[in-house]
């Protein structure tokens, strides 16, 4: 049975990744590992233990998988791409520094390592279109210098010490839960927030500007999913290209308009994001994870967007709108 501590158990994906976890394993086997300033709330802080710990702190990673008698980790804490570049110390402490500790603790303690990877780890001289499993990786952006270092870190662990570490190159995640903060990719996420309140969406990214997003429920089931395959069949480990639908800003607009016909966007350029963006590929080859372990999404954009519009609208206390029955 598996004892898992979450690592940034109340960001974006961990707030979320911890309730499927609680939903697949016993409550009590799954401890939300939370930074001070960051408490778990609600359901979340209701439905299982909760931990202090901060990853630059690896007396309190060791603390807390001693306490818990933990076997997997799931490393969630970074900063995200945009938020990075304005603080790449801090990054590099998080990012790399915080990954050395979490991977000390579960050498020395027996424990498996989820970190996640990013198409941040890719840059301007890696194929853009249908980028390969393996290829060049010369990020430029201290996001992808971390998650690079990330996944070589995690490999090197598993091939000298034998620590099981995996992992997945995530696309831009998009949620109706938590809010994202600080991506590039964070536009994908906004837009619905701006169509369901009747607002005029000012979109920071040209068109034209296509990259791998992914829905959030997808994203935790490849969490889990990697973690749970058969070692045996794993020729990769350190980090599995995972794709769903690759679009751009006029893409996604004239998508959400087929719901909300009202629906209006115009352009407000943010030159940090837009370079990141023509940085990183448009879409992912994720064959491999295909391959290794069956990898395959549920949701593609028509399916996201009404699901989006369905939970945000609930979220808000707006009404649906009414369909027409067919005849
Ligand atoms: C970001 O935009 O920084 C993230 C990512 C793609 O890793 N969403």
């Amino acid at each position: 049975m598996k004892n898992i501590l979450i690592i940034g158990a109340t960001g974006q994906i961990g707030s979320e990744l911890t309730m499927k976890l609680r939903s697949l394993y016993p409550n009590g086997n799954v401890v939300a590992g939370y930074i001070a300033g960051a408490e778990p709330k609600g359901a979340l802080l209701e439905s299982g233990p909760a931990h202090i710990v901060d990853i630059t702190n690896p007396l309190q990673i060791a603390e807390a998988v001693d306490k818990y008698q933990v076997d997997t980790i799931y490393n969630l804490a970074a900063l995200l791409s945009a938020v990075a570049e304005a603080k790449p110390q801090l990054a590099w402490k998080i990012g790399v520094g915080g990954l050395y500790n979490t991977l000390e603790v579960a050498r020395e303690k027996g424990c498996a390592v989820f970190t996640p990877s990013s198409i941040g780890s890719f840059g301007p001289s890696t194929p853009h279109v249908k980028t390969p499993q393996d290829t060049v990786q010369r990020p430029e952006t201290i996001y992808g210098v971390t998650k690079v270092t990330g996944e070589l870190l995690s490999d090197y662990y598993w091939n000298r010490f034998g620590v099981d570490t995996r992992s997945v190159r995530f696309p831009g995640l998009i949620s109706y839960v938590a809010p994202p903060g600080g991506g590039t990719t964070d536009y994908a996420v906004d837009i619905y927030y701006s169509a369901v309140k009747g607002e005029e969406f000012k979109c920071p990214l040209k068109p034209g500007t296509f990259m791998d997003m992914m829905y959030m429920p997808d994203a935790l089931r490849a969490a889990v999913e990697i973690m749970e395959a058969d070692p045996a069949r794993l020729r990769h480990r350190n980090s599995f290209n995972i794709a769903s639908m690759s679009f751009d800003p006029e893409i996604i607009a004239a998508k959400i308009k087929e719901y909300v016909p009202g629906f209006k966007m115009s352009y407000e350029l943010d030159p940090l994001r837009q370079g990141i963006a023509d940085s990183w590929p448009d879409s992912l080859d994720d064959s491999c994870a295909r391959e290794e372990w069956d990898w395959k999404p549920e949701f593609d954009l028509d399916a996201m967007t009404t699901d989006m519009l369905l939970n945000l609208r609930k979220k808000f206390g707006i009404q649906q709108p009414v369909v027409a029955e067919q005849a």
